[in-house]
């Protein structure tokens, strides 16, 4: 059951023109995590943020992720970090591991450098319920996690 679809409908009601937001991709699933990246950056234009205010970092896997976002959160003119990444279960116990430490490596992060760091992970059974989820029927998580950094900023 997927939770329910949030999509960016308005500017924000700050002034982001003047926000910087870092977004961390894994590279893993890339043809998934490439469509949630497309989803964060559309998102945050259409909420108000500039381009040119928007830094993209590359990192291998999403057990990555984390380290990542730390370095960016740790750039004093960095507002929001936003990670994404697409985690499928296979056959071994990696699955349960890597979720693990990326949902609360990403937490930590938020919480030692006081910035909002969204967890936009996909961790799913299969391809097919990433695709769903990576600009198909549930929506982008990548876009919802834009919405939920400047959610956060507007607090
Ligand atoms: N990284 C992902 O982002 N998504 C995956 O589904 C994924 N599956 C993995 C499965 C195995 C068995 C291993 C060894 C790694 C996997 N990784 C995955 C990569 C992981 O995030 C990390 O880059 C590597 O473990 C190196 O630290």
């Amino acid at each position: 059951m997927a939770g329910t679809l949030k999509q960016v409908s308005q500017k924000s009601k700050i002034d982001l023109s003047g926000k910087k937001f870092a977004i961390v991709v894994a590279e893993w699933n890339e043809e998934i995590t490439e469509p949630l990246f497309q989803g964060a950056l559309d998102g945050l234009l259409k909420l108000g943020a500039k381009k040119k205010n928007i830094i993209r970092k590359t990192v291998p896997g999403s057990f990555e992720l984390p380290l990542a976002a730390q370095w960016m959160a740790e750039k004093k003119n960095v507002d929001a970090v936003i990670c994404l990444g697409c985690v499928i279960q296979g056959e071994t116990a990696h699955f349960d591991y890597i979720c693990q430490a990326v949902a609360y490596g990403t937490m930590k992060v938020s919480l030692k450098t006081n910035k909002p760091v969204a967890f936009g992970v996909l961790t799913t059974l299969n391809k097919q319920q990433a695709l769903e989820r990576a600009g198909g029927k549930y929506g982008n998580k990548g876009e919802e996690a834009a919405l939920t950094v400047v959610k956060m900023l507007e607090q």
